[in-house]
């Protein structure tokens, strides 16, 4: 039990776990049957190039997410960057895509890698969601389209963003990197908006090692998006439009036919890892749980809270530090909103009046911790604990802290502050 700041490992204590409880830990299913695909694969001498585990991949990806078409990639960030050229030759550089403030780097970096600008938006206060009046008020004369990210599963409000979209005669696309096997409501995710992109990225809910799909009910756009992953090339084997290349091979489609398998368990299993936390986690000052929108099915991957130093005595990253001493690998999900990231700022958020408070807000206050399968409800009590404990002593904790930072050389600037 951790009950004084001794008790805590950042301070000497024993850590809670010998082994690390962490986020994004791989779900990979069950080894066997990963082999035996494996097996196939190497038996069969077809290792890439749309090859029959790629084909079973992306026709049970299509029918989960509810489309007609799933267009398999080797990751996420080439699916933006293949949706984005699409817009190509209609759009010119310098034309626009709106992105919300609060997202994983990949989402504005695939506007900018083909040459256009992306346009940060301001986003939900609570839900992190990109927030429709916001972008509706950044629509300009060079805007070509919306790009929406369905944050932590969550939808975004795909109902106003469609209507926005269809007045202003923009292309709506989603990030739905981490929001495989979520709805709106009873809708799965996947085919909202023209089209939207899900990762299985190793630390996502359904992992192929590296991989990605464009999933779409648009027959023309996946006819074009399953030519641009492949050099541009045609049925009849002739290059018709310009293409890079971007298959999703044999090794990881096995990957991810094995993970998917295991999906609905996994799924049930961070439903219930997501009820202990909502009820240890309940009545710590300062510390709030992320709340999913319940008229929406949600994959639980990420357990989110937000850390407020005012009510908490202390900050995120103090929270952050110590969880880490006791083998408890949170992640800062996300610390740096897009206008602060590389040169986006000057191109995006100077023009904005007040900038983007609410993405600001989140990113000092967020903070993922560890679920999955490898996670039980008892671990998350004993998490809840070292939480409770770190906020009960927030002030001693933050002055300990910055004591340490001094002793060690650490340059952390919460600590050099305290010094
Ligand atoms: N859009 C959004 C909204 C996204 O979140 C992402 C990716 C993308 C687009 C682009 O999708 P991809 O092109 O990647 O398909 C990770 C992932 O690399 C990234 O895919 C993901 N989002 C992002 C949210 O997380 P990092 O830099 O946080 O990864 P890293 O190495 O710090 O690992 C995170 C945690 O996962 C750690 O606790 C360690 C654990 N981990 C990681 C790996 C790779 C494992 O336990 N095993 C592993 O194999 O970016």
């Amino acid at each position: 039990t951790k009950r004084g700041t001794e008790d805590l490992a950042l301070f000497g204590g024993p850590p809670a776990f010998l082994r690390n409880r962490r986020v994004g830990r791989p779900n990979q299913g069950d080894r066997e049957r990963f082999w035996e695909r494996m097996n196939r694969a190497l038996d069969n001498e077809w290792l890439s190039n749309m090859g029959p585990l790629h084909d079973e991949f992306e026709e049970r990806v299509a029918q989960l997410a509810g489309v007609r078409h799933c267009v398999s990639l080797c990751n996420a960030t080439v699916g933006l960057q293949l949706l984005v050229a699409d817009l190509v030759p209609g759009a010119e550089p310098g034309d626009e895509v709106i992105v919300p403030a609060l997202t994983f780097p990949a989402t504005a970096h695939a506007v900018r890698w083909l040459g256009l600008r992306p346009v940060v938006c301001d986003v939900d206060p609570v839900t992190g969601l990109i927030d429709p009046d916001q972008v509706e008020a950044r629509i300009g004369p060079r805007v070509r389209a919306i790009l929406g990210v369905h944050l932590w599963g969550q939808p975004c409000d795909v109902r106003r963003l469609e209507k926005i979209a269809e007045s202003h005669g923009l292309r709506l696309y989603f990030d739905a990197a981490p929001a495989l096997g979520c709805t709106h409501e009873s809708t799965p995710i996947g085919g909202f908006g023209d089209a939207e992109v899900f990762s299985f990225h190793a630390t996502k809910v359904v992992n192929s090692f590296e991989g990605g799909a464009i999933v779409t009910d648009d027959d023309a756009l996946a006819e074009r998006a399953r030519k641009a992953r492949n050099f541009g090339i045609g049925a009849g084997g002739r290059v018709e439009q310009l293409g890079t290349n971007g298959k999703l091979n044999e090794a990881c489609a096995a990957m991810g036919l094995t993970s998917l398998d295991a999906l609905a368990d996994t799924v049930a299993h961070n439903r219930a890892n997501y009820e202990a936390y909502l009820s240890a986690l309940d009545g710590i000052p300062g510390v709030r749980a992320v709340r999913y929108d319940p008229r929406h099915r949600n994959n639980h991957h990420y357990m989110m809270v937000t850390v407020d130093e005012r009510a908490a005595g202390l900050h995120r990253d103090a929270l952050l530090d110590l969880l880490r001493a006791e083998n408890i690998l949170a992640q800062p999900y996300f610390s740096q909103a897009i206008h602060r990231m590389w040169q986006y700022g000057e191109e995006s958020a100077a023009s904005v009046p007040g900038g983007f408070p609410h993405a600001e807000t989140l990113c000092e206050q967020l903070l993922a911790l560890p679920t999955g399968p490898g996670v039980s409800t008892a671990d998350i009590e004993v998490i809840s604990e070292v939480v409770r404990a770190a906020v009960a002593h927030g002030p001693e904790v933050t002055a300990r802290r910055a004591g340490l930072a001094g002793t060690t050389g650490d340059a952390h600037p919460a600590g050099a502050a305290g010094e």
